[in-house]
């Protein structure tokens, strides 16, 4: 029935939250803001860029282009740093169990992420193996709900949308999918995440057999 599976990253296959929070939190210290953990719920999912943008919102401060290229650019290497140490033990439970079985069974895997940082967290980790294309941050214009980066995924794999199904742990990517055509799973709770096809808590919560009910 589906010939792939489309996954995000963050919060679906490894939690880089932790990390993107810790980096925020340090830069924020240049302009007396803390990241609240809801805040930081906020930024799931959304570019460096609109981060930054909402931060400053939230921090009620001003600034200018340049300053803001400095600050992004001190994010991501406070962020770099807290990644270079991932290693497997990070993937999330249920994940690989999971792959193997997609693999087993003929599909087709591709990643969706608006980090441009997903390749070294994928090698990082180990999980680049289990890919056949992979779409990120550096390849896409336009950020997710935006349907582009699972688009440019289900051509990657020479399928149609009708046949892939996106795995999905933000409102903004659930809407991503649903917006290009896909099918999608909610990786979460259903008390937070609205549209998906199916939710569930995480990957220790679903067969690939159960993938032909959707
Ligand atoms: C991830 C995170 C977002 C982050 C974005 C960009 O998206 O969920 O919080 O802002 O990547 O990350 P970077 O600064 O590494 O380019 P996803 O789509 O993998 O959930
Ligand atoms: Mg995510």
């Amino acid at each position: 029935k589906y010939k792939a599976c489309l996954f995000d990253l963050d919060g679906v296959l490894v939690d880089t939250a932790i990390y993107h929070f810790q980096a925020w939190r340090t830069l924020g210290k240049q302009f007396d803001f803390e990241l609240s953990h809801e805040q930081n719920e906020e930024l799931k999912g959304i570019s460096r860029v609109e981060s930054l943008d909402k931060i400053l919102h939230w921090a009620q401060f001003q600034a200018t282009q340049e300053q803001k290229d400095i600050w992004l650019k001190e994010k991501n290497e406070t962020y770099l740093e807290l990644i270079s140490h991932m290693n497997p033990s990070e993937i999330l439970p249920g994940v690989l169990t999971f792959l193997k079985q997609l693999k087993d069974q003929g599909y087709l895997i591709a990643l969706g992420s608006a980090s441009k940082n997903a390749q070294i967290i994928l090698e990082k980790t180990g999980l680049i193996t289990w890919f056949q294309a992979i779409i990120d941050g550096n390849k896409v214009t336009k950020s997710k709900p935006d349907p582009e980066v699972f688009l440019k995924g289900v051509e990657a794999l020479a399928c149609s949308p009708a046949d892939c199904i996106v795995f999905e742990d933000a409102q903004a990517g659930i809407d991503a999918a649903k917006a290009g055509g896909m099918k999608v799973v909610g990786i979460g709770s259903s008390a937070i995440l609205f549209g998906a096809d199916k939710i569930i808590p995480s990957f220790n919560d679903i067969q690939v057999s159960d993938l032909l009910l959707l």
